[in-house]
């Protein structure tokens, strides 16, 4: 029998479905882009690259298929130092694929084949208490709940498992509005959002959520009656809000962006950066949260100024120079 490899202690653990992303090598009309270049995408494995990256020991579970794709997927996660000796593998289901189309101005268009993947299949069932073992945090996304029939249920489970085990749970709405009908997604979102300790909607998401509020601070105030003890809430390039127990709303500068290239992965990339500051504990809490805003945005920042969902992100070393206004030696 062979044995399952023990997974490693983690700092932050995430559970969702990664793809296969195929992205034309040029601008243009999906239809006759020629050259593709191939990557793996997925938000929860985007901001475990991120954190892997920042220094921290990330754990990604999803669910992919016996097929090529999947290996593709567990390799560059594990290539990335992401621990995935708890992924599952489905001999009856697919891995998902997605595609991008770059039109030359605005947000890139996504197409996914992704109905009836291993990762859909996943259920309250599959979840299970050693996933948590070891580990200090738990990071979803509105995702996963919008796969299949037992997703949402299946991430219910998981944000109370966690809990139940001592863990903090982030929960970044990330409305995907191709998986599923308005009505469905604004549901389901809100009843997830008191399972969660650190909320991180965008400013859209929120209206999506809890329809236009006068005041963007409003919105931090509703979220956190609801539950979660801080809300971040991204601006894109405004910056951010952060909203904590006993405090004032904290506005946080954008940081500077030369050229968007590609907006996909930039909020995962803003949730790698927010939990990597904030969950080191040797931070004081009057300093924490702000020092975290400031790092979340400037990796979203960063996120969107290469092509690729997660590949340019920096490391550590990287953020910390730029944080600091320094500039990196390129030759
Ligand atoms: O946040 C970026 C993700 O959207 C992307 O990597 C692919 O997970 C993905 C999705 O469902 O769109």
């Amino acid at each position: 029998m062979t044995q399952k490899p023990q997974s490693v202690q983690a700092d932050v653990v995430t559970i969702g479905e990664s793809m296969v992303s195929m992205q034309p090598m040029a601008e243009g009309p999906l239809a006759y882009a020629p050259l593709f270049t191939k990557s793996i995408a997925g938000a929860e494995s985007n901001v475990a690259i991120g954190l892997s990256r920042l220094g921290l020991r990330a754990r990604w579970i999803g669910r992919l298929g016996v097929d090529p794709f999947g290996d593709l997927i567990q390799s560059t996660l594990a290539g990335e130092g992401v621990d995935t000796s708890l992924a599952e593998r489905d001999p009856q289901h697919p891995t998902a694929i997605y595609f991008k189309e770059f039109k030359g101005y605005g947000d890139p268009n996504v197409y996914y084949y992704r109905k009836g993947s291993a990762a859909s299949r996943l259920s309250p069932e599959h979840v299970k208490p050693e996933w948590f073992h070891g580990a200090r945090h738990l990071h979803v996304t509105g995702i996963t709940p919008a796969l299949g029939e037992r997703t949402a249920d299946a991430v219910a489970v998981a944000m109370k498992m966690a809990r139940s085990q001592g863990l903090t749970v982030s929960f970044d709405p990330n409305l995907r509005r191709k998986l599923w009908t308005e009505e469905a997604a604004r549901r389901t979102l809100l009843a997830l959002i008191p399972l969660c300790d650190l909320f991180l909607p965008g400013l859209e998401e929120a209206e999506f959520l809890l329809g236009e509020l006068p005041e963007e601070e409003q919105y931090g105030q509703r979220f956190r009656d609801m539950g979660p003890s801080a809300v971040a809430l991204k601006l894109g390039e405004r910056g951010a809000i952060g909203f904590e127990e006993g405090r004032a709303p904290l506005r946080v500068s954008p940081y500077p962006v030369a050229r968007v290239v590609d907006t996909v992965g930039a909020g995962d990339a803003f949730a790698a950066g927010l939990l990597s500051v904030y969950l080191n504990q040797a931070l004081t809490a009057d300093i924490r949260f702000e020092r975290a805003l400031q790092a979340a945005c400037a990796m979203g920042a960063i996120a969107t100024q290469y092509r690729g969902d997660w590949e340019g992100l920096p490391k550590r070393a990287e953020l910390d120079r730029l944080l600091a206004g320094g500039r990196d030696v390129t030759r």
